[in-house]
């Protein structure tokens, strides 16, 4: 007898259809936005894997929240159910509510960077590291060298590297370094967790030099979950215990909330100074909104108080992770290389691998994306050579040493047999891999390129 699988811990109660059109319409569509996919309108779209922020699906219970919104302007209860909540999960006594992560980010780092400073941390995202740039801060990387070689199997490739931490420490001053911030889960690393020895070290560290440590916890549940699977000792304590001992090495957070708060807009700072938090009270004021809802309606708080309840339960994290190591399993099969292991929140194909007909300065990522959309109408997003740009001083294009297409997953919106959707017109593809052309610009703007580019097919 075999033991009975688990199914999602959810039943379906509102559909949203979906369709997919032909493979005539999608190449018309394609050719039309110039070749980018971030073009396209999201209803040409069959499957869409552009991001898992803001994505999600809310529960019964999130939505009968969205009703009981008290829309004061100060003072709104859903700000207090939301506060009281994080004082549970996370157990930071103070909490100002933000439109979305990088709110949080502009609003917390104007009161910590000084203009010089650096921010230390495991791959800042990339809008963290403009925030820390407008302050006319630095943002450094120290990620552990693992974390670039997508094929090397460790538990923890989002940790930072305790050894070029204190040495970078040690030479370039403490009084040089706002703070730390650490990534749960390592989104630029291929949403890879950090372990708890990892946090746990670079607390040490933050408290032998006296610099303070803050958290960007877009995905800390995800984290949490890779924590109690994969780390010894961790095994019996629930997730609740797990994120509040994460946090309690920490002296706040920012949160974009779209990920694991499971809305579809929102986020937070959480700080445990009383001192910190009046005066980012006073800069969100000018950037947000008033502290008690700091550009949210009472609404949406209500229905993060409750998404942030249910992301925590095992069941559901059960069900996301293994949903994402499924399509991972799906590719793997297909004989396509991936990011190892899977990440908490998208599959990563290793476009250098899947197209090497394909020189980077053709554009393989931007390719495969255009392939995948013509093969099934699935979206994903190039992170490589577009998206790296050029280098400032040279003009040039950065080849990046990762060209990937990341197959990012929803939360609790799409099946399993969409999964097979996705493997199946990937491995189409990777069967007639030499067909698939290369790009070039017709149009490239200067900055962030990615989003508005154009391109055109080429022969070679
Ligand atoms: C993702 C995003 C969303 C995104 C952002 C920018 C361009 C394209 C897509 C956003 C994050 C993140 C982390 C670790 C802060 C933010 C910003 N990720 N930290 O991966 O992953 O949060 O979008 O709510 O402002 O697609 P925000």
């Amino acid at each position: 007898m075999k033991d009975i699988i688990k199914a999602e811990p959810y039943r379906i109660k509102m559909v949203e259809p979906i369709k997919m059109n032909t493979r005539a319409e999608r190449e018309k569509l394609i050719k039309k936005v110039g070749y980018n996919q971030f073009a396209l309108r999201s209803e040409d779209v069959y499957i869409d894997l552009l991001t898992d922020s803001g994505t999600g699906a809310m529960s019964d219970y999130q939505w009968a929240g969205i009703m009981l919104g008290d829309e004061s302007y100060a003072g709104s209860r859903n700000y207090y159910n939301l506060k009281d909540c994080v004082k549970t999960l996370f157990g930071y006594d103070y909490i100002i509510p933000t439109h979305q992560g990088r709110g949080a980010e502009n609003v917390l780092f104007h009161v910590l960077i000084k203009p010089g400073q650096y921010v230390l941390g495991n791959m800042h995202f990339d809008t963290t590291k403009t925030h820390i740039e407008l302050k006319h801060g630095r943002a450094v990387n120290l990620a552990a060298d693992i974390s670039y070689d997508t094929q090397a199997d460790h538990p923890f490739k989002g940790n930072i590297d305790i050894e070029k931490l204190v040495k970078f420490i040690e030479e370039n001053g403490k009084e040089n370094i706002a703070f730390i911030l650490m990534t749960i889960t390592c989104n630029s690393a291929g949403g890879q967790p950090v372990s708890m020895e990892n946090i746990r070290e670079t607390r040490e560290v933050a408290d032998r030099y006296g610099i303070p440590m803050f958290f960007d916890a877009a995905r800390f549940a995800e984290n949490a979950y890779f924590i109690k699977k994969r780390e010894k000792d961790y095994k019996d304590k629930t997730i609740r215990e797990i994120a509040m001992e994460m946090f309690s090495y920490g002296d706040g957070c920012t949160v974009s909330a779209k990920k694991d708060g499971l809305v579809n807009i929102g986020g937070f700072i959480a700080l445990n100074d009383e001192k910190l938090y009046r005066l980012a009270s006073q800069v969100v004021v000018a950037y947000e909104g008033f502290p008690t809802y700091g550009g949210l309606a009472g609404r949406d708080m209500e229905a993060l108080a409750r998404g942030l309840q249910e992301v925590v339960e095992i069941d559901y994290l059960e069900s996301r992770i293994d949903q994402i190591e499924y399509l991972g399993q799906k590719l793997r099969e297909a004989g396509i290389a991936i990011s190892e292991p899977v990440g908490g929140h998208a599959v990563f194909v290793d476009v250098k691998r899947f197209l090497s007909h394909i020189p980077q300065e053709h554009f393989p990522g931007q390719a495969l994306c255009v392939e995948l959309y013509l093969e099934a109408g699935v979206r994903g997003v190039e992170i490589g050579t577009v998206l790296a740009g050029r280098d400032p001083e040279t003009g040039k294009n950065i080849y990046p040493e990762l060209e990937l297409v990341r197959l990012t997953i929803p939360r609790r919106v799409y099946t399993y047999r969409h999964m097979d959707v996705v493997a199946q017109a990937l491995a189409n593809i990777y069967d007639r891999r030499e067909s698939v052309k290369g790009l070039r610009f017709t149009y490239e703007p200067p900055i962030l390129r990615h989003f508005t580019a154009e391109f055109e097919p080429i022969d070679f």
